[in-house]
């Protein structure tokens, strides 16, 4: 007999790739029409023009849902595209001097080709690019729409400007002391235009559509919610004490959750780079003053507002009266005071807050306890202060004795009725601003006359391109580089003729990934971003797989730019995405060396394996070893395609399945995958001897089976359908596809078992294809080359791609074994499982053979054989002696 193919994944995967282009398995119709639809979208990735272990986890988990859904009988969209914009290629483009135009494209074309080769079930007809003109002109139509309906607008806002640099610089380009990133000191907070997104008009909205979203994870509900940061309280005006008529401000609200401690107040606080504060300052205050913000100005935020700070004030020298009792209080500027949150004012209630505490004791500002904890037996009003529980007021005239919750809701009534307060929400969410000072990014469509203002593009004038690159001098310094080409800037104005010139800025590439999920859809439509009947058809996107990292920001986007597009008549659903799935970071033991930092990991991992202490190639000192994200810089990667030219893409996709569920870390272990190679080898064996046995089986062969053939079908139909369902539970209900794995495996030992690979099996030939066809069902989804291999060998029709899941027969599952009691002489001396049906030849044949009964016959001849069907067997022999 002719000796098995070794198994060649390189070739029998582009086989099969390229059987499914032709077939088209993976185009999805514009509509649906009445089948279900299953649209599965994983995050686009940026095209440095290699693929990671990240993206290959990404998009080998998201296909896995496009493949079963299409199993399961779905019209399925499983689109793919890139987000080309922003900063790491214009930074390449500064590095190389080459045009991002022209780099981009080279670099979709290499990753595409990589990920193509992963065996990726996607529909490429619909493609995107962001980078391209017919992408990013509806980014500028958005913008358009939206400042049409106030929704977009112009702000001042503080950025750190470094004069060295003469640009605006990010927060992670400036360190504690104010030295930017290129060693120049004194960088400074500079006001400076930017645009914003109205989101916060939205805010209650994308609250309480978090409700709906029951099948997104529970942490990045929780994150989304902290983000939008909803407070519910009181504001509580403060009058000027003196009743200066000159002095700029006569009053300040002070934003509160806790209005009942009202009574507790002993200063009312400001931010020290809150610009109001000016307005407060007495000139015998204003040295003190202006050296404190000084100092303040040169703390980084994060370590001024930390919880551990120390509390520093200093009096402005004005005072304000108390709303409730006309005490007078002074105005302070405090260290922890934000000036963008609530009112930017603060009432300090040092015995019920720490931080206000903190300032009291620094100040030596009073303490006055307001809130009583309940009492317990004899009645106790001391607390440890700051006291910050539940109780009954005290030291609060008219409102003693009353609990909490009362004295808020009385306070909140008299402040309301005294005109000096009211109810008051507050959010963390701030408005989006979207102005970067860039060159690779989507223009703004707005121009600026002197005689008509701030002027938008008519919609005919989209797209607006970016110009060439060719006629820049890219620095990453210098602002906005748009600035430096005339020919963009100066245009004539859209509305009046006159000499104008157009916005500079560009926008942030979240602006682009917040509704690229729709463009999918219709990636030709030119009259609106979607089609909106496309959107019916498919909005909302029922399975999305990303990376945690974007759970607050994207996500939010995402979410708000489809109400966005619900009102302006895009699409019908309020949330983008029905389940969301957040994959693990794929990690990577790294090691590092105390003289010459991270050592290369690879050539590291085989001495691991060899369980030598791994020390370093240079200097010999012993390694460091931890286990972290991969990543280039800590040298502790893994190729994806070297491991595809290695194992193949089906066992490079079955491991990164197989060694977590979706939402956990995953350390890479190359003996994990050296299993998978040797599953999929093994499973290859198997279904090279099924190509052998079925050849060498006469197909009209239709004698009765034997009672041993009969068996060997059971038994092997038993095991396979109580497989199919436990993969099926897997995969549809939990997600979990390395327990689906570890079930095939186990599949594939049992059929080992049962023989089905050996050349003298009796196993039938329906029950042989049977067995196939189901195995490449389940394997379809995972590792779908072999998947096809397999379902060839069956005799399925078509390819498995186009297949549907099959059946559990339910009687397969049930006509299993049962347990025979089989005795010698009367005394139970086995307990066999045997198919359900077996008739008394069989059982009796099974008797023999068992060890443990032959043991007690020995020698003897066996006189008679009773057979209760289903129960027991006694084997009747001659007593001894
Ligand atoms: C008096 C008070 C007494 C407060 C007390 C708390 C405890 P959340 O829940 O985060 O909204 N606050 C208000 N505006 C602030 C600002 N701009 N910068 C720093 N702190 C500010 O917190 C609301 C509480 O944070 C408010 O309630 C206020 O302090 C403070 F025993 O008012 B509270
Ligand atoms: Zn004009
Ligand atoms: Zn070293």
């Amino acid at each position: 007999m002719a000796q098995n193919p070794p198994y060649s994944p390189a070739q029998s995967e582009t086989h099969w790739q390229a059987a499914w282009a032709a077939a088209g398995c993976f185009a999805a119709p514009d509509d649906p029409g009445t089948q279900a639809k299953s649209y599965v979208l994983e995050m686009f990735p940026y095209p440095s023009g290699d693929l990671h272990m990240g993206h290959v986890r990404n998009y080998c988990i998201g296909d896995v849902f496009a493949r079963f859904a299409r199993l399961q009988g779905a019209c399925v969209l499983h689109p793919m595209g890139w987000d080309a914009l922003g900063l790491p290629a214009e930074n390449q483009a500064i590095l190389e001097q080459v045009a991002p135009q022209q780099r981009t494209p080279k670099n979709i074309a290499r990753m595409k080709q990589q990920l193509m080769r992963l065996g990726l079930a996607y529909d490429w007809k619909r493609e995107i690019a962001t980078y391209r003109p017919e992408y990013y002109r509806w980014n500028q139509w958005f913008f358009l729409q939206l400042y049409a309906r106030d929704l977009v607008y112009r702000r001042q806002s503080q950025v750190n400007f470094c004069s060295g640099c003469d640009t605006v610089l990010a927060n992670e380009q400036v360190n504690e002391a104010r030295v930017c990133w290129r060693g120049h000191p004194d960088v400074v907070k500079r006001s400076i235009g930017e645009w914003a997104f109205r989101i916060t008009a939205y805010a209650e909205a994308l609250l309480a559509g978090l409700d709906d979203l029951t099948q997104w994870p529970e942490r990045i509900l929780a994150q989304q919610r902290h983000w939008l940061g909803k407070s519910v309280g009181a504001g509580l005006r403060f009058a000027r004490a003196g009743n200066d008529a000159a002095a700029p401000a006569q009053e300040l609200e002070v934003f509160t959750t806790r209005l009942e401690t009202a009574m507790g107040a002993c200063a009312v606080l400001l931010a020290p780079d809150d610009p109001r504060h000016t307005d407060w300052v007495t000139p015998a205050q204003s040295a003190a003053v202006a050296s404190f913000v000084a100092r303040m100005q040169r703390t980084e935020r994060s370590a001024r507002l930390a919880e551990t700070a120390a509390k520093e004030g200093v009096f402005t020298g004005s005072s304000v009266l108390h709303p409730f009792t006309g005490a007078p209080l002074p105005v302070v500027l405090a260290n922890y005071v934000l000036a963008d949150y609530g009112s930017g004012a603060v009432m300090c209630v040092p015995a019920h807050d720490a931080r206000d505490h903190g300032l009291a004791q620094a100040m030596g500002l009073p303490v006055r306890q307001v809130v009583a904890p309940p009492a317990e037996g004899d009645a106790q009003d001391d607390a440890t202060l700051p006291y910050s529980g539940p109780g009954h007021l005290m030291n609060s005239g008219v409102y003693d004795g009353q609990r909490c919750e009362e004295a808020r809701a009385s306070m909140l009534q008299a402040a309301q009725a005294g005109g000096f307060g009211g109810p008051q929400t507050t959010w963390h969410l701030r408005d989006w601003g979207f102005s970067r000072q860039r060159y690779w990014g989507t223009p703004i469509p707005i121009v600026y006359c002197d005689a008509c203002g701030t002027v938008p593009l008519p919609l005919e004038a989209l797209p607006l391109e970016l110009p060439d690159f060719a006629d820049l001098k890219l620095t990453g310094t210098g602002g906005a580089p748009l600035r430096q080409i005339k020919a963009f800037t100066d245009v004539p104005c859209p509305t009046c003729g006159a000499a104008a010139t157009r916005e500079v800025d560009t926008m942030d590439t979240f602006v682009d990934s917040a509704w690229y999920f729709a463009r999918y859809l219709s990636p030709q439509h030119r009259e609106a971003p979607v089609d909106p009947a496309a959107a019916a058809a498919w909005l909302p996107v029922d399975v999305y797989v990303g990376g945690p990292e974007h759970a607050v920001m994207h996500l939010l986007y995402f979410r708000f730019f489809t109400r966005v597009m619900r009102q302006l008549g895009l699409c019908q659903t309020d949330e983008p995405v029905r389940t969301l799935i957040t994959q693990g970071m794929v990690n990577a033991p790294s090691y590092r060396c105390p003289n010459h930092g991270y050592v290369a990991a690879a050539p590291l991992r085989a001495a691991a394996a060899a369980k030598t202490p791994p020390s370093c190639p240079r200097c010999a000192q012993p390694l460091q070893v931890l286990v972290e994200k991969m990543s280039k810089s800590k040298l502790n990667g893994v190729d994806p395609l070297a491991l595809i030219d290695r194992y193949g893409a089906d066992t490079t996709r079955l491991y990164t399945l197989f060694a977590a569920p979706p939402e956990k870390d995953l350390e890479w272990d190359p003996n994990g995958v050296e299993g998978i190679s040797r599953f999929v080898n093994r499973l290859w064996r198997l279904i090279a001897a099924q190509e052998e046995a079925l050849n060498a089986a006469p197909s009209t062969a239709r004698e009765a089976p034997s009672p041993a053939a009969r068996e060997a079908d059971l038994r092997a139909r038993h095991l396979l359908h109580s497989t199919l369902q436990r993969v099926g539970d897997e995969l549809l209900r939990r997600h979990h596809f390395n327990t689906a794995i570890a079930a095939l495996m186990e599949l594939v030992n049992g059929l080992y078992a049962l023989q089905m690979h050996a050349s003298n099996c009796v196993m039938g030939t329906k029950v042989r294809r049977e067995v196939l066809q189901v195995c490449a069902a389940m394997l379809a989804p995972l590792a779908p080359h072999i998947a096809e291999s397999c379902w060839a060998v069956g005799g399925g029709e078509k390819l498995v791609a186009q297949a549907r899941w099959p059946a559990v027969d339910a009687q397969a599952l049930q006509a299993q074994t049962l347990t025979l009691a089989v005795q010698v002489n009367g005394k139970l001396r086995a307990q066999l499982q045997v198919p359900a049906d077996v008739d008394a030849a069989t059982a009796g044949r099974l008797a023999r053979a068992d060890a443990g009964v032959q043991r007690h016959v020995g020698e003897r001849p066996i006189l008679k054989e009773i057979f209760i069907p289903g129960r027991l067997l006694n084997l009747v022999v001659a007593r001894e002696g």
